[in-house]
C-alpha cells in the first residue's frame, strides 16, 4: 500500500489495516506529493504476483502522471486509486477550518479527466461509479486506475492543526 500526501493519506493511513513493517509505504511529516506512484511501482517491482495499491489525490497524482508510463511500459500490477475530491482537499480543509473559509488556489477550475489521461497512457481504467468496477480494478494482471469521486466537502478528522500538539487535534 503506497499513498501520496493529503486527505487521502490521513483515511489510508487510519482505515487500512497494515499487518506487517514496510507494508505502508508513506511519505509522512515534510510529506512529498507525487511520491505514491514512483513507490508503487518501486514496491510493485520487488514483490512480483502482489497487487499494489497506489491511493491519491486528484492534486497529487498529477505531480509524477508521467510515471504512468513506467507503468503501462512495465506493466506492474499496481491499481491506482484517486480519491477526486476535485481540490487540493488537505489545503481546503486548512483554509475551511483556520483560515475563516478563505479559499485560495486549492479548488480546481478546470481538471483534467484522469480517466481519459490514464487511458491515454494505455491504462485500463475505470469510475467507481460503474458497476462491476471492483472487478476491473483488483481482478487481473496488469496495471489499473480508478477514479473514486468524493464530495469536496469531505474532511479528515482528527486534523492537528499546524503548529499544535497531537492533544489540541480537532475532531470535527
Ligand atoms: C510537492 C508538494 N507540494 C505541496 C504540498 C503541500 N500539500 C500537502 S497536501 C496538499 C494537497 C493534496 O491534494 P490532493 O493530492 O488532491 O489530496 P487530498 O488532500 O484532496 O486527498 C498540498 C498542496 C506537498 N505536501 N508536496
Amino acid at each position: 500500500m503506497a499513498t501520496d500526501v493529503g486527505q487521502h493519506q490521513m483515511w489510508t493511513a487510519q482505515y487500512y489495516p497494515v499487518k506487517y513493517p514496510r507494508q505502508f509505504l508513506t511519505s509522512g511529516s515534510l510529506g512529498t506529493m507525487g511520491f505514491g506512484l514512483p513507490a508503487a511501482i518501486g514496491a510493485a517491482l520487488m514483490h512480483p504476483g502482489k497487487r499494489v495499491i497506489c491511493v491519491s489525490g486528484d492534486g497529487s497524482i498529477l505531480m509524477n502522471i508521467q510515471e504512468l508510463a513506467t507503468l503501462a511500459e512495465l506493466g506492474l500490477d499496481v491499481t491506482v486509486i484517486v480519491l477526486d475530491n476535485g481540490a487540493l482537499g488537505m489545503v481546503r480543509q486548512q483554509q475551511e477550518l483556520i483560515f475563516a473559509e478563505n479559499y485560495s488556489a486549492c479548488i480546481f477550475q478546470g481538471p483534467p479527466d484522469l480517466l481519459k489521461v490514464a487511458a491515454g497512457f494505455g491504462i485500463v481504467s475505470v469510475d467507481t461509479a460503474e458497476p462491476g468496477w471492483e472487478k476491473i480494478a483488483f481482478g487481473e494482471k496488469g496495471p489499473r486506475f480508478v477514479r473514486h469521486r468524493i464530495p469536496m466537502e469531505e474532511n479528515v478528522y482528527p486534523y492537528v492543526p499546524a503548529g499544535k500538539a497531537n492533544v489540541e487535534a480537532l475532531r470535527g
